[in-house]
C-alpha cells in the first residue's frame, strides 16, 4: 500500500506533537462534578471565540446539535432545517427519535442558500410550534459553501420575528469565517446558539461544543447527561481542543488554498466535471463524466488517494494532515488513473 493521501474528511487528522504534549500535561478533574479545570477553561475560551456567553463541551458535533435541539424544543415542537443539512441527513434522526421533535425542511439551493421567505412560509406558531430554525455554516453537502453574514441575518430576522430561536451548526465555522474574511463572532452575531467542532479543520482528535446564553447552557447541561455525554477527566480532550483553538484557527486558509489547487488541477483532467469557482473552503466535489465513478474511487484508493461521497458526486476534503506536495501527487495519480480507466 503506498503512502495514503487521506482526503475522505477533515475528521481524519492526528494530533500534532504540541497537542499531544498539551494533553499529557493537562490539569484534570471530574467534569460531571464540574471541577475539571481544563474543560472549564476550554468552555470559556470556546464561548468567547464565537461571541457567546457560555459553552458545553461534548464528544461530537452530532451530540452538540442533538443537545441543542432537545434544549430548544419540547416534545411535539418543530425545528426547521435546510434540505441539505447534516442534521437531516446524517444524525440518525436523533432529535425526532429521542425528543419527539419534528424536523421540517426548507430548500437549500446548490450554493447552500436558504430563502428567508421560505422560512417565513414554513414557520408555525400554533400547534405544532416552530421553536428553532437551524442553519449550517459551512454548508457541507453544498460544496462546503460559506454562508455570508447578511444571509444568516435575514433568516434570523424571520425566525426571531416569529418567536423562534436560531441555531447554527457551525461544525466548520472557522472555515466559513476565514473564507468570508470575517471573524466567527461577527458572523454568528444573529445566532442564539452555535455548535462547532474541534475534530474537523481544527485538528483535534475528539470534541465539539454547544455555545449560547448562560441560561440555555445551564438547561443543556443535564440534557447532555441524559444522552450519555457526561464525561469525567475529559480535560485530556479539552486540552487538545484548546490547543486547536489557540494554534489552528489562523491556518484555515492554507487548507482552502490546497482545495483550490486540487479543484483547478482536477478540472483540467478529462472525464471530470468540476467548476473550481464553486470551491470556497476545504471541500471539493466533482462529477465523473463518461467514466465509472465507483471504478475511479476504487482505483484512486488502490493508489492511496482516499475520497468519499457518491460515485456520481465524489468529495475530497483538505486538512492539516495534507500538504500541498500531496495535493500535487494526488493530481498526478488522478491523471494516471483516469488515463488507465479511459484506455481500459
Ligand atoms: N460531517 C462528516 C460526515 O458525517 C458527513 C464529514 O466527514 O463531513 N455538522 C456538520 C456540518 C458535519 O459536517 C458533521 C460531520 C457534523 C455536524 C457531525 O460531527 P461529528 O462527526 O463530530 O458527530
Amino acid at each position: 500500500m503506498p503512502d495514503v493521501i487521506d482526503l475522505r474528511s477533515d475528521t481524519v487528522t492526528r494530533p500534532v506533537p504540541g497537542m499531544l504534549e498539551a494533553m499529557t500535561s493537562a490539569e484534570l478533574g471530574d467534569d460531571v462534578l464540574g471541577d475539571d479545570p481544563s474543560v472549564n477553561a476550554l468552555e470559556a475560551a470556546a464561548a468567547a471565540a464565537v461571541g457567546k456567553e457560555a459553552a458545553l463541551f461534548v464528544p461530537s458535533g452530532t451530540m452538540a446539535n442533538l443537545v441543542s435541539l432537545l434544549t430548544h424544543c419540547g416534545r411535539g415542537d418543530e425545528a426547521i432545517v435546510g434540505s441539505e443539512s447534516h442534521i437531516l441527513h446524517y444524525e440518525g434522526v436523533g432529535a425526532p427519535a429521542l425528543g419527539g421533535v419534528s424536523l421540517r425542511s426548507v430548500p437549500n439551493d446548490a450554493g447552500g442558500h436558504i430563502d428567508p421567505d421560505a422560512v417565513r412560509a414554513t414557520i408555525r406558531s400554533g400547534v405544532p410550534r416552530t421553536t428553532v430554525v437551524c442553519l449550517e455554516n459551512t454548508q457541507n453537502r453544498c460544496g462546503g459553501a460559506a454562508i455570508p453574514a447578511q444571509e444568516m441575518r435575514e433568516v434570523a430576522e424571520v425566525a426571531h420575528a416569529a418567536g423562534a430561536a436560531v441555531h447554527v451548526d457551525g461544525a466548520r465555522i472557522f472555515n466559513a469565517a476565514a473564507a468570508l474574511e470575517t471573524d466567527a463572532a461577527t458572523l454568528l452575531g444573529p445566532a442564539d446558539t452555535v455548535s462547532f467542532c474541534f475534530s474537523k479543520g481544527l485538528g483535534a482528535p475528539v470534541g465539539s461544543v454547544l455555545t449560547g446564553p448562560r441560561d440555555f447552557i445551564d438547561r443543556a447541561r443535564p440534557i447532555r447527561r441524559q444522552v450519555g455525554g457526561g464525561m469525567r477527566q475529559s480535560g485530556v480532550l479539552a486540552a487538545a481542543a484548546r490547543y486547536a483553538l489557540d494554534h489552528h484557527v489562523e491556518r484555515m486558509s492554507e487548507d482552502h488554498a490546497n482545495a483550490r489547487r486540487l479543484a483547478n488541477g482536477l478540472a483540467e483532467l478529462p472525464g471530470i466535471d468540476l467548476d473550481p469557482s464553486t470551491v470556497g473552503t476545504n471541500m471539493v466535489f466533482f462529477e465523473p463524466q463518461g467514466i465509472d465513478g465507483a471504478a475511479l474511487q476504487a482505483a484512486l484508493r488502490e493508489r492511496g488517494v482516499l475520497s468519499t461521497g457518491r460515485p456520481d458526486r465524489i468529495r475530497m476534503v483538505t486538512h492539516l494532515d495534507v500538504t500541498t506536495a500531496q495535493i500535487d501527487e494526488a493530481l498526478t495519480i488522478a491523471g494516471e488513473v483516469i488515463a488507465e480507466l479511459a484506455g481500459g
